[in-house]
């Protein structure tokens, strides 16, 4: 059995008992759903995403769009392939109440490490191909593969208007991934019908109007890239981000299907047996990393070391590795803090305001700013500090623009 030569088939399973072998694993591994699909070249992303990087809305991202041919083409990251087992993973949705301490807010999927527990699922299945004799490799959230457009392949669900893809009956609450194989599996399932109709909340419910037509997005104002983004956190976006530092849900909040499956909780997706002792991040546990959770005390944030930051956070997308970037998030949130702020975040601020990272005194003075704390500016050694005055004098240019967009027009 196996394949010789490039040359794949399947002459002990039939495929089709093959594939639903590989099913059945799938879904006994904790995967909500699973479909199985052709590994042709996605022909029409590619250009999407040639489309969207020539008109500036991959906002310098690089992911898939680094190398659209690659990232389109499955065979660039398995030669020989003939099918893919597109997987869908429920995260965990609950979300505690936040704690009385001021606290920053992490996205669903963020949470714990669902990612794991997604790959180890999808291996399990790559395992049992390779068992078999076939060639198989797992992708899921890797540069070389559109996870999306293979879900939508594979039938699993459909592109909503948030371009986020929904499963029937589930919402959005999913993360994705395939395994390539060289076995020809027969496809189960077909592209579905477009599930949202006239519905139109996630464009008008996104704090920052980044949806800028039906499933498309402007990476450069979405919260959820700008937190990830290198330099300032644009002024314009800091008072939308909240209380948010890693991560925005918001368009699937506001997104009937995902609210019914959310606050339903009609998945019981079946949690994985154990997980792999032998991957770095999971040296000995057999259970899931939990992660940071969904809250993260603010003055823990804005207090801890960098190895400290890492170890809570660390598996985030963090821009060149700096922790100074989840300090500058926290910056914003803290100014976004109801107030009064207490006496101990107090100090924190002022002592981000005497930080030596320009960057990180910049969004403080921000904070301070906001949060009426105008009397820590003022003290002379700050009030002379470049980094201080020039972010004093773009709050005020801020201010003045959005006087002159907000002001009825006037007659001459
Ligand atoms: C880059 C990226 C981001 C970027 C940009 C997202 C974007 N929409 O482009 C940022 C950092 C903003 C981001 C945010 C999020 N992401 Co992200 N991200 C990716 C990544 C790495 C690549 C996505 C990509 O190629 N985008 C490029 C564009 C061109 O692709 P697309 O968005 O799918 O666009 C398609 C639609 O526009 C559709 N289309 C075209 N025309 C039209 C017209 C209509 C009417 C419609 C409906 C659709 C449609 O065709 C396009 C191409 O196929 C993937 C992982 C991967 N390797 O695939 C994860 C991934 C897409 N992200 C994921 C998640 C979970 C998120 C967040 C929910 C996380 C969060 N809570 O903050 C948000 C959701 C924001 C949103 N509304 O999309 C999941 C998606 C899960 C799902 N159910 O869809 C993925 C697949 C990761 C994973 N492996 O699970 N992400
Ligand atoms: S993730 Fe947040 S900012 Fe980005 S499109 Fe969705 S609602 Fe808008
Ligand atoms: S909010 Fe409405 S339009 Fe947007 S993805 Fe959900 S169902 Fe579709």
């Amino acid at each position: 059995m196996g394949h010789d030569g490039g040359v794949t088939s399947l002459n002990t399973h039939s495929g089709a008992q093959l594939r639903d072998e590989l099913i059945t694993l799938g879904r006994s591994h904790g995967l909500a759903a699973i479909g199985v699909c052709d590994a042709e070249p996605f022909v029409e992303t590619r250009l999407v995403l040639e489309q969207r990087r020539d008109q500036g809305l991959n906002a310098d991202m690089a992911f898939t769009y680094r190398n659209p041919a690659r990232s389109t083409d499955p065979s660039r990251s398995l030669p020989g392939v003939k099918s893919m087992l597109v997987g869908a993973f429920r995260y965990e949705t609950a979300v505690p109440d936040p704690p009385s301490a001021p606290a920053a807010r992490v996205a669903r999927y963020a949470t714990a490490d669902s990612y794991e527990q997604l790959r180890f699922a999808l291996q399990k299945v790559a395992d049992k191909l390779v068992a078999a004799g076939y060639r198989a490799i797992v992708l899921a959230d890797d540069n070389a593969l559109v996870d999306r457009a293979a879900a939508v392949r594979a039938g699993i669900g459909w592109y909503g208007k948030s371009s986020n893809v929904l499963l029937p009956g589930e919402g959005s609450w999913f993360l994705l991934g395939s395994v390539l194989t060289d076995a020809e599996l027969p496809s189960v399932g077909t592209p579905l019908e477009d599930g949202c109709g006239a519905c139109s909340r996630c464009i008008d419910g996104c704090p920052t109007q980044a949806i800028i037509a039906p499933g498309v997005l402007d990476a450069r104002r979405c919260l959820a890239w700008l937190l990830q983004a290198q330099g300032e956190f644009p002024r314009e976006f800091r008072e939308a981000l909240g209380d948010r530092i890693y991560g925005c849900d918001e368009c699937q909040e506001v997104c009937p299907p995902s609210r019914r499956a959310d606050t339903a909780g009609n998945i019981e997706s079946p949690q994985p047996e154990s997980l792999p002792t032998t991957e770095p991040l999971q040296a000995t546990a057999s259970e899931p990393q939990p992660g940071p959770g969904s809250w993260i005390d603010l003055h823990w944030l804005l207090s801890a070391s960098d190895e400290e930051l890492l170890s809570q956070v660390g598996r985030w997308y963090i821009p060149a590795r700096e922790p100074r970037y989840v300090r500058r998030n926290a910056l914003v949130v803290l100014g976004n803090a109801q107030q009064p702020i207490n006496s101990g975040l107090q100090l924190l601020l002022a002592d981000y305001l005497d930080h030596t990272d320009d960057l990180l005194v910049g969004h403080a003075t921000w904070a301070a700013l906001r949060l009426g704390l105008v009397e820590l500016l003022d003290e002379p050694t700050r009030a002379a500090r470049p980094a201080i005055q020039l972010e004093r004098a773009n709050c005020d240019a801020e201010k003045q623009r959005i006087a002159i967009s907000v002001r009825p027009e006037l007659g001459d």
